[in-house]
């Protein structure tokens, strides 16, 4: 299911064969190319910085002020690299951008790279999508064909080759350093930072990496100028997004639309929750973000209306769920996934979403002591701010904030002797 209010992004996606070069080309692709080979690769920068475009992936970080940070006096080789390896829990954006329309990431790599003076970039794919990275192969290819790459691309002088790689399935390589290790050829853990990837990426080279939607934003804003991409969002918070909504509403799908909407109006877009049934708690940005209630669903998708309300826009991956869903079950199976996917290489994530799993899971079975909730609390404080990377901090997210909103329920488990919930009314997490 595709909707979309600003009709950029995802505005190909209904049409015949729309991965192809010619259905792409058919509606004005790689009009955005031609205009940025006849400009400066600085004034790309300068268009990109102008436009007020944040990173998509989820820290909404300046993208043309992370350009603007690739030395051009180092004579290493400068790198393009993509991070495409979606993976947080409820995020699924860039997977079908990439199967829809594979051509505006390809075009926008191709643009991105002329501005930063990168000959080479890399396009990191989850390898669970085998699918998915045949596709972007197969654009990929279309492109050489049609002279997008390769050396003097369009008579401009310009050389620029792109390797499309598949990860081998961890939720840490989505972490840009770890990515980078990963593409290395080494196991996928993260390294200290500063020095940022911008100074020193892969191969010790200076390195832009930008998730797929951010770069798949780059040629709408070369064509369209970064006054018209400005026009949309909110003051601090510019252009459109992808809104990814799952769960219990009536049309789950990828919604586009300017960055500030609100949950309520995306989700009267879906039809509504699923009839005869009422929004409970929701994750803003995957479960690395802070849940919020059903108060909140006033509040405006940008990145300062999540962070005032305690929370990240993150990824956009809205997961609804409604009364029947028990909070505690849903936060267990998140905690899990973060024991499951943590690195190892620091002790609070390592050894922390081990004893986070231990302790939810008494709870949940109504095995637990009210103490317990207090020493959750204390187990996330161990983590938050003490880990190595953000997969950490992120783990304590789903749990404190439903402490918090939904303490009530915890204890719950502990009158009832497990879980009040009936299993079978819910659909998620069933
Ligand atoms: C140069 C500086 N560069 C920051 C760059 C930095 C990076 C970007 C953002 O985590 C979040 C995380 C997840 N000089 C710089 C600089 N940069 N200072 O800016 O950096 P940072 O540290 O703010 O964030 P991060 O570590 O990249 C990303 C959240 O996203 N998240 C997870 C998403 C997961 C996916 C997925 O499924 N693949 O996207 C969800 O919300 O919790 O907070 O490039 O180098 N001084
Ligand atoms: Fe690895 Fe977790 Fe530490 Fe990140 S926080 S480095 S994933 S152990």
């Amino acid at each position: 299911m595709v909707d979309t209010l600003t009709p950029v992004l995802t505005a190909n996606w209904g049409a015949e064969r729309s991965w192809t070069l010619a259905s792409y080309e058919e509606h004005g692709g790689y009009a955005g190319l031609r205009t940025a080979l006849g400009m400066a690769p600085d004034d790309v920068i300068t268009a990109v910085k102008d436009s007020g475009l944040r990173g998509r992936g989820g820290a909404g970080f300046p993208t043309g002020m992370k350009w603007g940070f690739i030395p051009q006096d180092n004579p290493k080789p400068k790198y393009l690299v993509v991070n495409a390896d979606e993976s947080e829990p409820g995020t699924c954006k860039d997977i079908p951008l990439m199967m829809a329309s594979p051509h505006t990431l390809v075009e926008g790599v191709i643009i991105s790279s002329y501005a930063i003076r990168a000959n080479k970039a890399f396009i990191y794919i989850r390898g669970e999508v085998l699918h998915v990275i045949r596709r972007v192969q197969a654009a990929v290819a279309e492109a050489y064909a049609a002279g997008h790459l390769g050396t003097d691309i369009h008579g401009s002088g310009y050389d620029l080759d792109i390797v499309v790689h598949a990860g081998a399935g961890a939720y840490i390589c989505g972490e840009e350093t770890a990515l980078l290790e990963g593409l290395e050829g080494r196991r996928g853990q993260p390294r200290l930072r500063p020095p940022f990837p911008a100074v020193a990426g892969l191969y010790a080279s200076p390195t832009v990496i930008n998730n797929v939607e951010s770069i798949a934003s780059v040629p709408a804003i070369v064509a369209n100028g970064a006054d018209w991409f400005a026009s949309m969002g909110t003051e601090k918070s510019k252009g459109f997004g992808i809104f990814s909504l799952s769960g219990h509403v009536t049309r789950p799908g990828q919604y586009e639309a300017p960055l500030g909407i609100t949950l309520r109006e995306l989700i009267d877009l879906a039809g509504g929750m699923r009839a005869g049934h009422e929004l409970k708690f929701w994750t803003p940005g995957g479960s690395s973000t802070p849940l919020l209630t059903a108060e909140h669903l006033d509040l405006p998708l940008d990145f300062e209306g999540m962070a005032a309300a305690g929370t990240m826009l993150g990824t956009r991956a809205l997961q609804l769920f409604d009364e029947t869903t028990c909070v505690v079950r849903a936060v267990l199976r998140w905690t899990e996934f973060y024991k499951h996917e943590s690195c190892g290489k620091c002790t609070p994530c390592r050894e922390g979403t081990w004893w986070l799993v231990q302790t939810l899971a008494r709870l949940e079975k109504g095995e637990g002591r009210e103490e317990d909730l207090d020493l959750l609390l204390d187990q996330c404080d161990n983590i938050l701010g003490r880990s190595f990377c953000a997969l950490g901090d992120g783990a304590t997210s789903p749990i404190s904030s439903s402490i918090k909103f939904f303490r009530d329920e915890y204890l719950a488990h502990l009158t009832h002797g497990g879980c009040p919930f009936d299993p079978a009314a819910s659909t998620v997490f069933a």
